[in-house]
């Protein structure tokens, strides 16, 4: 059998015996992240709305709904993101908040 001139067999290939080596596609969704905006008390409405133009892309009245929302029940989300993106909004949005002096905070979530 095994021996100098036949190769142990690896595989269980050879005669009526076949190897599945794949039984799900290759490809996985990557997960996905809420940034959120949270209210505070001291944070100009205009700063908000800029910052929702500014970093993510959304127009005046988009950005006012957004703010408004935030202003009313305490938090809103600015947009859905895959974990790099988001963690590189919510570092900009920090870094933007503290260098006005404002104090207002982002995070983010697993949705
Ligand atoms: N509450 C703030 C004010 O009255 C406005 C505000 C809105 C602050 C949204 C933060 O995420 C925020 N000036």
């Amino acid at each position: 059998m095994a021996g100098p001139d036949t190769p142990p067999r690896k595989g269980g290939e050879g005669p009526g015996t076949a190897v599945i080596t794949r039984t799900k596609p290759q490809t996985k969704r990557p997960s996905l992240y809420r940034v959120l905006l949270l209210n505070d008390d001291y944070t100009p409405m205009e700063f908000v709305v800029h910052v929702l133009e500014r970093f993510f892309n959304k127009n005046r009245d988009q950005a006012n709904t957004i703010m408004l929302h935030v202003h009313h029940h305490g938090v809103g989300e600015c947009g859905v993101f895959t974990y790099e993106v988001a963690e590189t909004k919510v570092t900009q949005v920090m870094d933007f908040a503290r260098k006005h002096q404002h104090p207002l905070q982002c995070v983010m979530e697993k949705k």
